[in-house]
């Protein structure tokens, strides 16, 4: 055979052997037609090599299962690991509250000082240990860096405010 009709045939024949392209997946999303979109249909199914490798419905069926185990373990990680790193984001919230009533009470006695060693020991950098924690945590999402940012804002200006009060 000359090469120039060895690319000819080759030519011929890509279409059949584009990658995960299956007549069975066609089909199967043409049934579903029009509660399930055909292009998401055909297109989540076959970029998976079970999926397109199916000869009926049934394979394709057990691949859909597969494919959806493999997300939903996906997510149930995400869910897993953000609520660990909110763990530890309650507890620098909780500790910060906790310092800020005892700011207030040094603040009432009088005693500038220890409210403001208070605060920047336990409250001042909290929102923003929160936000790297989300930020470099492994959940990959920050639901609250605009709270995070907020409060960090208001509890370095409570504590600026006091020091003036201290550096007198
Ligand atoms: C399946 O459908 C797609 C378009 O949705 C088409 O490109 C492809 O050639 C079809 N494959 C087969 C084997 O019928
Ligand atoms: C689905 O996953 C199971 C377990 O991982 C595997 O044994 C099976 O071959 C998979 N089936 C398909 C159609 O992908
Ligand atoms: C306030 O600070 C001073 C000096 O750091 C310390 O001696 C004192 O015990 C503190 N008082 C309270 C109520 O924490
Ligand atoms: C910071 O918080 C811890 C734990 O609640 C507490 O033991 C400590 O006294 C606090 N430090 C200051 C300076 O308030
Ligand atoms: C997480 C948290 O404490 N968020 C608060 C931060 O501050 C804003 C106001 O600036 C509140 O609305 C949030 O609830």
């Amino acid at each position: 055979m000359k090469p120039i009709a060895i690319i000819l045939l080759a030519v011929a024949i890509a279409p059949a052997l584009a990658v995960g392209s299956s007549s069975v997946i066609n089909a199967t999303c043409a049934a579903l037609k029009p509660l399930q979109p055909y292009d998401y249909c055909v297109g989540v199914l076959s970029a998976d090599p079970a999926a397109a490798a199916a000869t009926d419905v049934r394979g394709v069926a057990a691949a859909a299962v597969n494919i959806t185990a493999v997300k939903v373990a996906s997510t149930l990680r995400v869910i897993s690991y953000l609520v660990d790193e909110l763990t530890t984001c309650r507890g620098y919230y909780t500790n910060m509250l906790q310092s800020l009533a005892d700011a207030r009470v040094d603040f009432g006695a009088g005693r500038f000082e220890n409210a403001s060693f208070g605060i920047s020991a336990n409250a001042s950098a909290r929102p923003m240990d929160c936000d790297i924690l989300l930020f470099e945590g492994n959940a990959h999402k920050d639901p609250f860096t605009k709270e995070n940012g907020e409060n960090d804002s208001l509890v370095r200006l409570a504590g600026a405010i006091i020091d003036l009060l201290t550096s007198k």
